[in-house]
């Protein structure tokens, strides 16, 4: 089963649409696997953001993912990953999808309001940055069978 990393970003949170966020994956049908509320500091945010050190955009992305707090999620299930980066639609807000969290709520690329992963390689490196093993609740889902399909 796929896991992926979200970050509700700094101007989700301040903007009161961590509720709406977490709504989204919810009635995806993804699973919430672990949760929390934390101010990411430089260090967990260099480690994060490292492929896109050195651009131009980066010293501004450092300081914006660490102005404020932050929700970091794990969520479980087939192809999470792929389901995630389509539910949050596309980095630039202005081309992303009415009906994406992106597309309904983005205005520009560096306020886009959440975090996801972009493959299976690296989500497993991200979740693993933002979570320790007895961080993941380990539950069973009474709608499981409504959801998946099994195959
Ligand atoms: P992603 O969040 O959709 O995966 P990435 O290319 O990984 O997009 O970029 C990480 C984040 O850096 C973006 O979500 C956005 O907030 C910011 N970003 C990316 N490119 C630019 C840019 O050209 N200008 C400003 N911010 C950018
Ligand atoms: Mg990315």
């Amino acid at each position: 089963m796929e896991r992926t990393l979200v970050l509700i970003k700094p101007d989700a949170v301040q903007r009161g649409l961590i509720g709406q966020i977490i709504s989204r994956f919810e009635q995806r049908g993804l699973k919430l696997v672990a949760m929390k509320f934390i101010q990411m500091d430089e260090a967990l945010a260099a480690r994060h953001y490292a492929v896109h050190q050195g651009k131009p955009f980066y010293p501004g992305l450092i300081a914006f993912i660490t102005s404020g707090p932050v929700v970091a999620m794990v969520w479980e299930g087939k192809n999470a990953v792929a389901t995630v980066r389509a539910t949050m639609g596309v980095t630039r807000p202005w081309d992303a999808t009415p009906g994406t969290i992106r597309g309904d709520f983005g205005l520009t690329m560096g306020r886009n309001l959440v975090h996801g992963s972009d493959s299976v390689e690296n989500a497993a490196i991200e979740v693993a940055l933002f979570f320790d093993d007895g961080e993941f609740v380990n539950w069973q889902r009474e709608t499981e069978r409504w959801i998946d399909d099994g195959e």
